[in-house]
Order: structure tokens, then C-alpha cells, then sequence
């Protein structure tokens, strides 16, 4: 059976599920949102990662229906996960992005589900941006006027583009995880005058920044002391389903 089909029966069999990471204040480590990654429990490969069936879901025009499925299950775990002021962030393919009628869907799904627009963020790359800029500028300002916090993910890796994110209604900068990786050790200067920089951009732009991948306490540290307030990792909590435990536990105020 090839991947595409396998896809296909994967989604009548609701094998994909939605795992939840936390997003902390770096200060006290108090979780101030969760991100929504896919997973599939694969019949006999067991549990696969983004990285193992997206491409070819995105390659086969899969990915539409696979984000709906996904955005609906994060959807139902939101009140249990949110409460009133914790915000979820979901994430989109660049295909998937520029199709016709996301926004208004995105919106529709939303109210559906009584997910309060405010507390929505989505992820975005600069390659879903830079690959048609007018259309992306449409698509996120129509998020934006209804409420839906934008985050512009992995940043530092694409165009990094100075030059582009005041073009667009972001809120937040997530800054990838290569840049973390080697704060707190010899070789950290490169990364720590980058994540420096992205800082300062952040501050002067009004914008929040999450520093991806943070894993020990060292990179926190450091963190902390250039500013950065909020962080992701697995410091602070490793992607889980809802009710297994880190995530469940992390989400208590
Ligand atoms: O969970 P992991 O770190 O392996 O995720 C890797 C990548 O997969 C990330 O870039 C993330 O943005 C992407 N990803 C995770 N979940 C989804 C999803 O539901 N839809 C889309 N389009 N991308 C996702
Ligand atoms: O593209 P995006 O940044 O959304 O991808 C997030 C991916 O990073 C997920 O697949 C998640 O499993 C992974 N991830 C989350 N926290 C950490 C971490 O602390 N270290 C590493 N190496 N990966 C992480
Ligand atoms: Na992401
Ligand atoms: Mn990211």
C-alpha cells in the first residue's frame, strides 16, 4: 500500500492525533499556551512525527484534510487545555496556506468549536510568506482583524527577513531552535549576538518571542538574561497528549 492511500485509511481510522507542548513564561516557567504537533499511530510502524508523512501528504494535496483533522481534534482538546487565558497554536503547511478559502474556514471552525479567536495563534514559516507575499499580506491581515494572534515560526532560518516582518500583523517571533541549541556552551557568542539581535527587532517592533528547542537550564539561563521571555522545549515539557500526563500537568495554573 503506498503512503498516499495509507494516508487516506488513516484518516477514516483516526489514527492521527494531536500532541500538545507547552509555552512558557521563562521568569517562573508558568505555561502560557501549548502548540498542537501531529502525530500518527501508525498500525505497525508505531508512533510517526511530522517528518515522516507530511512531505508526502503535502506533495499528494493531503495536507488539507489532514489540518482540518488536526485543527479539530486540538479544537476539542482546547477547553480542557486553555482555560480562559492560555492560547493555542496550530500549525500550516504553505500549500495548505494559500488555498483558496483557509481564513474564512479557519474562522468558521473556530466559531464552531467556541474557540475564542483570541486565544488562536497560527503558525506560519517565511517560506508560506516570502512564496507569494501579497496573498500571504491578505490572508493573515484578514486573521488579524478578527482577532487570531499570528506567529511567524523558525525564525532565523529562512530569509530572515528584517526586511519582511513589518510587512506582515505578527505578534510573536518563535526563534529556532539552531540558535538555541548552543547557548550556555564555549561556542554559544555566533548564537548568542543572534538571538541578541532578533531580541532587539523583537522590542522595537512590538512583537513576543518564544525561543524554540530549550532544553536545559544553562539555555534558559542565558536566555534570560538577553531578555527573552517566553521559551518551548523539552525543559519544560516534551509534546504529549491530552491527559498523559506533562501536558495535563503542565496546564494546571
Ligand atoms: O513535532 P515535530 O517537531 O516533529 O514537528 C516538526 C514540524 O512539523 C514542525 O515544523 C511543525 O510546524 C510541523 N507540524 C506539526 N504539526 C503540524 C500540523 O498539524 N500541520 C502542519 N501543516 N504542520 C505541522
Ligand atoms: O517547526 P516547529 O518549530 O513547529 O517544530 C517543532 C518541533 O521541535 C517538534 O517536532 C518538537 O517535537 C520539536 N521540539 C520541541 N522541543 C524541542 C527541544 O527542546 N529540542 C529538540 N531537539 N526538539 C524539540
Ligand atoms: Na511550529
Ligand atoms: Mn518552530
Amino acid at each position: 500500500l503506498d503512503l498516499e492511500q495509507q494516508m487516506r485509511d488513516a484518516l477514516e481510522k483516526s489514527e492521527f492525533e494531536a500532541y500538545f507542548q507547552p509555552i512558557v513564561r521563562l521568569a517562573d516557567g508558568g505555561v502560557t499556551g501549548y502548540e498542537a504537533l501531529i502525530r500518527w499511530r501508525h498500525p505497525q510502524l508505531g508512533v510517526l512525527g511530522p517528518g515522516q508523512f507530511l512531505p508526502a501528504a503535502e506533495a499528494t494535496g493531503l495536507i488539507e484534510m489532514i489540518d482540518w483533522h488536526m485543527y479539530r481534534l486540538a479544537f476539542q482538546a482546547a477547553p480542557a487545555l486553555l482555560g480562559r487565558d492560555k492560547i493555542l497554536n496550530i500549525n500550516i503547511s504553505t500549500g495548505h496556506f494559500h488555498s483558496r478559502d483557509f481564513p474564512q474556514r479557519l474562522l468558521n471552525l473556530t466559531a464552531q468549536a467556541g474557540v475564542a479567536l483570541d486565544q488562536l495563534c497560527i503558525e506560519v514559516t517565511e517560506s508560506s510568506l516570502l512564496s507569494d507575499p501579497d496573498a500571504a499580506a491578505e490572508i493573515l491581515g484578514r486573521l488579524h482583524e478578527a482577532g487570531v494572534r499570528i506567529a511567524l515560526d523558525d525564525f532565523g532560518t529562512g530569509y530572515s527577513s528584517l526586511s519582511h516582518v513589518h510587512r506582515f500583523p505578527l505578534r510573536t517571533l518563535k526563534i529556532d531552535r539552531s540558535f538555541i541549541a548552543p547557548l550556555g556552551q564555549a561556542a554559544q557568542q555566533r548564537s548568542m549576538a543572534i538571538v541578541s539581535a532578533v531580541l532587539s527587532l523583537a522590542r522595537s517592533l512590538d512583537l513576543n518571542v518564544v525561543a524554540e528547542g530549550v532544553e536545559n537550564t544553562a539555555q534558559r539561563d542565558a536566555l534570560l538574561s538577553m531578555g527573552c521571555t517566553h521559551g518551548q522545549g523539552f525543559l519544560f515539557g516534551r509534546p504529549a497528549p491530552l491527559g498523559t500526563g506533562a501536558s495535563l500537568r503542565a496546564g494546571e495554573p
